[in-house]
């Protein structure tokens, strides 16, 4: 059985979770995979405890341990899950080309939303309302409409009507999948960039995003992983 660390918290406004491990969490779900689930509180990951450092260098979360085999960070730990467990592939298998456009798409969601912007608009709601920093959240919003939303926007104008990032279902679609719980919590205005509002909401409509969703309670989403 797989365990994964992770940090989720149950809030008045909806349930959080690390990003970069709600990426494992889907990749998880959208392969059917058992999975076990270890809670971390928030304050490891600044604390860093020895435990958690024994497993991952940098003491961040998401890491696993498949059966002794201990993995850590999303993009790695997804690409082992994806070669070693087989179907559904979410990295094109056999065409370099369509496989170099799924990572390209995959690392800018890594990189651009999860690594710069969005940490600015989702850890202030790790805190009540009064203390969050409404101008820190305000550039993340800016951020987005500037840079990131406008070249998501591109790539699904080219895309397949009404399908998703890079065709069949991918690991670029996981990362989204990410997004799209984060601009649902801050329920962030998408009124210029239509296609994107549409394709993050048919990612909301997969199953697999019941376990990340801001809606699933943390005890709730245990259950869906047994
Ligand atoms: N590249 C890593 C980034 C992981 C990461 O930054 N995780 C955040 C939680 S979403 C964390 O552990 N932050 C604590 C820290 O940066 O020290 C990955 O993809 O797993």
């Amino acid at each position: 059985m797989i365990t994964l660390w992770t940090t989720e918290r149950d809030y008045p406004w909806g349930t959080l979770r690390s990003t970069h491990a709600s990426k494992t969490k889907v990749v998880l779900e959208e392969k059917r995979l058992p999975y076990r689930v270890e809670n971390l509180p928030p304050g490891h990951l600044w604390k860093k405890p020895p435990e958690m450092l024994a497993r991952h260098p940098l003491g961040k979360v998401p890491y696993i341990d498949d059966d002794g085999l201990v993995i850590f960070d999303s993009t790695v730990i997804n690409e082992y899950l994806d070669e070693r467990y087989g179907s559904p592939r979410l990295l094109p298998a056999n065409d370099p080309a369509a496989r170099a456009r799924v990572r390209q798409l995959e690392q800018f969601g890594d990189e651009a939303l999860l690594g710069e912007t969005l940490p600015g608009l989702w850890m202030p709601y790790w805190s009540p309302p009064e203390k969050r920093d409404l101008e820190r959240m305000e550039k993340a919003r800016e951020r987005l409409r500037a840079r990131d939303l406008p070249y998501l926007e591109r790539v699904l104008a080219q895309a397949e009507p009404g399908g998703c990032l890079g065709g069949a279902f991918s690991m670029a679609d996981v990362v989204a999948m990410v997004v799209a719980m984060v601009l649902e919590v801050d329920a962030t205005a998408l009124d210029s960039f239509p296609q994107v509002s549409a394709y993050l909401e048919r990612l909301r409509q997969r199953p697999s995003y019941r376990a990340i969703s801001p809606a699933t309670k943390v005890a709730d989403a245990l259950q869906l992983s047994a």
